[in-house]
């Protein structure tokens, strides 16, 4: 992509981002109306599916030869990243915006041709744009972010959720992440992927560690942390299938391979 083009591009996402969020912030206060979607906990209310429509529209106008690859369907029939593909969560950590009103996110991932070109993250309630282009770092706000320290495992904070907590549960390798806990300083959850991404950019956690991504949770906060200095791979180590439900790792570079080799063991819970 030329470099006035992505530009261009990076320009309009944040004008969108920062539009959408508007939009949310103006009606936080109002009744929302909760409905679920593949189980009772899995939320989604009107905002999110207005907010999609808000980058769908917006996206159509400005860029009608993009594609959009959205979590609440009114992008387009994603098959493969061929193009410019917009990946876009509309509400991150929605179970965040019904209960908390606060940290929930809208994540907006730029591709083409599969490669990350550009990632925004907007935490509206806390206010911080976290943004990243390909091989120009990553910021918050103005601000870079860069992992420089060196990490022993010992003296890190992980983003775990607590589904590891349920031993029966078929999609964690349960001992391995038991161990994992005990030997790492501690553990936060803050419940949207896409603001434990850009944590770990920032380096006020080390590590983020999860069983089932969507490519809409991770496509901006890949390209945050790469750009930051981190690492972001499935859980087992390999690369990312962004069309399909993934687990993740994403860390400091100095734990990854360790928290890999060590700690999670998939193929060990494909057997079972
Ligand atoms: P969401 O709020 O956009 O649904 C919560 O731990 C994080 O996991 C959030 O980023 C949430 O995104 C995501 N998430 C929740 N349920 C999921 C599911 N069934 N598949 C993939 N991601 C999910
Ligand atoms: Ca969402």
């Amino acid at each position: 992509m030329e470099s006035n083009t992505r530009d261009h591009l990076f320009e309009k996402a944040k004008e969108f981002v920062y539009e959408a969020g508007q939009r949310i912030k103006d009606q936080i206060d109002q009744p929302r109306k909760i409905e679920t979607k593949s189980n009772p906990n899995d939320l989604v209310t009107e905002m999110d599916q207005n907010t999609e429509k808000f980058f769908a529209e917006s996206i159509r106008n400005e860029f009608p030869e993009h594609r959009l690859f959205g979590e609440e369907g009114f992008g387009d029939d994603i098959k493969d990243l061929n193009g410019i593909v917009w990946i876009v969560d509309p509400i991150d950590g929605t179970m965040n915006f019904v209960h908390q009103k606060r940290n929930f996110a809208i994540s907006v991932g730029i591709y083409e041709d599969g490669v990350g070109e550009i990632g925004v993250i907007y935490d509206v309630m806390g206010g911080a744009l976290y943004t990243a282009v390909r091989g120009g770092g990553a910021f918050k706000n103005e601000t870079p972010m860069k992992m420089n320290e060196t990490k022993v495992l010992e003296e890190t904070i992980l983003a775990l959720n607590t589904t590891w907590l349920i031993p029966e549960n078929p999609h964690v390798e349960h001992k391995g992440v038991e161990a994992l806990v005990k030997r790492i300083r501690s553990t936060r959850s803050y419940g949207s992927a896409a603001l434990e991404f850009v944590y770990v950019a920032e380096g006020i956690i080390d590590g983020y560690l999860t069983m089932t991504l969507m490519p809409w949770d991770i496509a901006a906060g890949r390209i945050i942390v790469n750009e930051a200095g981190g690492i972001v791979t499935t859980a087992d180590g390999e690369e990312l299938d962004m069309l399909n439900k993934t687990t993740v790792l994403a860390s400091h570079p100095d734990i990854h391979s360790e928290i890999v080799e060590n700690y999670v063991d998939l193929k060990q819970r494909k057997k079972r």
